[in-house]
């Protein structure tokens, strides 16, 4: 349960990968990542899309292809681009990231408004904003489009792009039940993932419009992301797509289980009607106990978990963790709070 991330592709997946018609990509002759691409940006609403390697190479890909060296953008202060993604929006990208704390992971459209700057020659040139949703520091959290709508408006009235580090955005439309289009339609691009719990083995991919993706293309390839067959990688992307949204109300419904479980533990705190999507994060409260320790004591009984802070831990639903799993699960942490949490 340390991520989705972990997920192994469906036997279909492997066939697909087999049987892929292929090409070289750089060229745009690789007919299987065309179909791939021409799905995602009908899916998401938006004129081209892109495969790139990784949601780390998404986002930098992205930022790249909407700022220019030394601009500020305007981010979530826990967002994955800004906390887990190496420093690359500076060290590559050379941006000057603006960072507002959130509620839950969502940016307050107000916030967003007092922080872009009027034009002074003093200020670096604020060029875009970001959102994440779901955002995955915040538990998995679902930004409600009429938020997303909101930042949209304040962010084009200024003249900024608005866009959305979407990794797990069909959870998000999933949880919402609606159409993902209701969520892509308040951004100028995102990108999301293939390979977290739509359960590809690699890539993300970038939507936007066509200038946008040309853009992108050409940034990817000097990243070195630009790749030849790499139809092997699209064709389970398109399994992914077609085939894998719906079952993610599933691992909704076992984070859910999950939560009221750990929810009972002594010294946790958590608040299992947070949990929207497949992604729990809970708070540790034991004196002289931090959350490595206790993670390494559960993976001693085959449950892996992720700690985020000294006190705070995450686990992960998806794929391949059932019902009776979780029931396992919570046996191991019983166990362990025995010898912890007495
Ligand atoms: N997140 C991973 C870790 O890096 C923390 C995980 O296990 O959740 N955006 C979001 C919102 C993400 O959660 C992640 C991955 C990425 C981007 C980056 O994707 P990859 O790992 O493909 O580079």
């Amino acid at each position: 349960m340390r991520s989705d991330t972990v997920t192994l592709p469906t036997d279909e997946m492997i066939e697909a990968i087999r049987t892929a018609k292929l090409g070289d990509d750089v060229f745009g002759e690789d007919p299987t990542v065309n179909r791939l691409e021409a799905l995602a940006a009908e899916k998401m609403g938006k004129e081209r899309a892109l495969l790139v390697t990784s949601g780390t190479q998404a986002n930098l890909v992205s930022l790249m292809a909407q700022t220019k060296r030394g601009d500020e953008v305007i981010l979530e202060a826990e967002c994955h681009t800004y906390y887990y993604e190496v420093g690359g929006i500076s060290a590559v990208a050379g941006l000057i990231p603006r960072p507002l704390k959130g509620v839950r992971g969502s940016l307050n459209p107000d916030d967003v408004e007092s922080a872009i700057r009027p034009k002074n020659i003093h200020f670096p040139e604020a060029t875009l904003v970001c959102l994440e949703n779901t955002h995955n520091r915040a538990g998995g959290a679902v930004i409600q489009p009429s938020v997303m709508r909101k930042v949209h408006d304040v962010a084009g009235s200024h003249g900024l792009q608005l866009y959305m580090d979407g990794a797990r955005i069909f959870n998000a439309a999933v949880a919402l039940g609606v159409d993902v289009k209701e969520l892509t339609k308040h951004v100028d691009s995102l990108m999301f993932c293939l390979s977290k719990g739509l359960s590809a083995p690699i890539g993300s991919i970038v939507v936007g419009n066509s200038q946008f993706i040309e853009r992108a293309r050409r940034i990817r390839k000097m990243l070195g992301g630009g790749m030849r067959q790499a139809g092997i990688i699209a064709a389970p992307g398109i399994i992914a797509i077609e085939k894998m949204v719906d079952r993610l109300r599933e691992d909704h419904e076992n984070a859910k289980y999950l939560a009221n479980g750990l929810a009972k533990l002594n010294g946790v705190s958590l608040d299992p009607s947070s949990v929207e999507t497949n992604i729990v994060i809970f708070e540790v409260n034991i004196p002289g106990v931090d959350s490595e320790r206790i993670a390494s004591m559960l993976a001693e009984k085959g449950v892996q978990t992720l700690s985020i802070d000294n006190n705070r831990m995450r686990a992960v639903t998806h794929r391949g963790i059932e019902r009776g799993d979780i029931q396992y699960a919570m046996d191991a942490f019983r166990e362990v709070w025995e010898r912890i949490a007495k």
